[in-house]
């Protein structure tokens, strides 16, 4: 079957649309660091759309930071690839055309720094996922002792890690006499904008102070709330494109309907009409972000865990199960008075629509995918609404049962005894304390609650955290996930 290209464009099927904007004159004003399948079915379909209504001519460079397949995928199509957009009610395929090129950090760096540095790029958006930063998670500050810090300060002009390469590309534009461009994060990270500006800063001023301090006045660092559900792309998606296209797309990506998008207004050079076609410009982005992470986020990643020793294999199939849609419903009770809520939204109503999301039966979202890097996640996601919950004197039980089932998860074995896939910083440390505290719950959750990149020093001290829990672990090996959520009052 004939390739996705430029010169296949003609073959299209009547039924998809073609661009309403002169590819060609598109100029890559956005560099987006982390080519995922996220970026691609949200900034990317957010510019496609702002593109298509005439606000252009914004094109995206994308770089991938660490493997080649996906500028493997892209370049045969001239960056071409398709959105599968499953709704309940049938899929819908759109065609994307915003994305100009794709690089590959590693194979030439400096390529990717002068990219970075060219008068063109104006914005440089983010990807990486949460371990991207090189950061600690429970405090948010630069890990200078990161194998890819220590690596990008002692190769400076060979960066690796997305905060080497974007001082790079900022030293160089000093040097060159132009202005900062924008670093837009769009990873689920609280304070997103401040955070990044932090690492930024405290990476700059390890090498160069001056370069610190002219980052600090000339660049600008917008907090940005991301919300699509965009679930890896299967053979099996592949296929379906493909009958639907009548073209073979190595590269499609495919997401649920509903996108979500607020973004601090304050950018240093300028940036597409993404307001025209949807994303909230705000001038507070946190109560959007505590919302989405502590409410989707925080209810993913439990039942993800819950969810996967239950034998669910997908979120859909998990959330499906009345249990656990109880227990959902449950630990946003718990949620929700941790939340300021956005101006003019319902907490409430934002809770059962994500329960609709959740179920989805269009949808195959691995909850195996999302219980990846726990230890990147749980601070944002569960341990700030639990240390609120504890301060105001109100039960966790539900929250602590999401941090008793990471427990068990990365403890390596399911309920069946089957070897567990974890895919996680901090791998080789759970396989230790496992083989050192077994199955027992006491031993287990005092050695896991012992690392303070995730927990901090105060919760570990905290009886009140610590009680339910291990008492919840200890359920979770005696009577598995399903009956222990199952036995949760309310
Ligand atoms: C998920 C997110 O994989 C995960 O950890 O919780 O990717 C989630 O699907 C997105 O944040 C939704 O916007």
């Amino acid at each position: 079957m004939t390739r996705l290209s430029d010169s296949a464009l003609p073959a299209l099927p009547a039924a998809i649309r073609r661009f309403g904007y002169e590819r060609r004159a598109l100029s890559p004003g956005i560099v987006h660091l982390g080519l995922g399948a996220f970026a691609r079915a949200h900034l990317c379909d957010y510019t496609e759309d702002a593109l298509e209504q005439g606000f252009g001519p914004w094109g995206i460079v994308g770089a991938s930071l660490q493997r080649p397949d996906q500028r493997d995928r892209l370049a045969p199509q001239d960056g071409l690839y398709t959105f599968l957009k499953r709704a309940p009610q049938g899929p819908e395929l759109r065609l994307i055309g915003c994305l100009r090129g794709v690089m590959v950090a590693p194979e030439d760096p400096a390529a990717l720094v002068a990219r970075l540095a060219s008068a063109e790029t104006r914005i440089v958006s983010l990807t990486v996922t949460e371990k991207g930063y090189c950061h600690d998670p429970a405090t948010g500050r630069l890990r200078a002792d990161h194998p890819d810090i220590v690596h990008d300060l002692a190769n400076p002009a060979a960066p690796r890690s997305a905060i080497g390469l974007i001082v790079a590309g900022l030293k160089a534009r000093r040097a060159a006499g132009l202005g900062a461009f924008t670093a837009l994060s769009c990873d689920n990270l609280p304070s997103n904008g401040r955070v990044l500006r932090g690492l930024v800063r405290d990476f700059a001023s390890l090498s160069d102070d001056g370069l610190a301090a002219w980052i600090e006045s000339n660049g600008a660092f917008p907090a940005t709330m991301v919300d699509r559900i965009v679930p890896a792309t299967t053979e099996a998606d592949i296929a379906e494109v493909e009958g639907l296209l009548g073209l073979h797309d190595a590269a499609p990506v495919v997401g649920e309907p509903f996108r979500q998008w607020a973004i601090e207004d304050v950018f240093a050079d300028g940036r597409p009409a993404w307001d025209a076609v949807g994303a909230q410009m705000v001038s507070e982005v946190e109560p959007f972000e505590f919302m989405k992470l502590r409410m989707l986020n925080g209810a993913h990643s439990s039942l993800a865990y819950l969810g996967y020793l239950a034998g669910h294999e997908t979120v859909a199939q998990a959330s499906g199960d009345a249990v656990f849609a109880r227990f959902l419903e449950g630990l946003w009770r718990e949620v929700i008075p941790t939340v300021p809520a956005p101006q003019g939204v319902s907490l409430a109503a934002y809770a059962e629509a994500l329960l609709a999301r959740f179920q989805n039966p269009a949808i195959r979202h691995r909850t195996w995918q999302i219980a990846m890097d726990g230890s990147q996640k749980l601070p944002q996601r569960l341990l700030g609404a639990i240390r609120d919950r504890l301060q105001a004197g109100a039960p966790i039980d539900h929250l602590a049962l999401g941090i008793a089932a990471w427990m068990r998860y990365v403890s390596g074995r399911d309920e069946a005894g089957t070897a567990i896939d974890i895919r996680d910083p901090l791998a080789a440390t759970y396989a230790e304390i496992a083989a050192r505290a077994g199955h027992d719950a006491e031993a287990l959750s005092r050695a896991l609650l012992g690392i303070e990149s995730i927990f901090g020093r105060d919760l570990p001290g905290e009886a009140r955290f610590t009680g339910p829990v291990t008492r919840h672990l200890a359920a979770l090996f005696d009577q598995g996930a399903k009956a222990t959520a199952r036995g949760l009052a309310g």
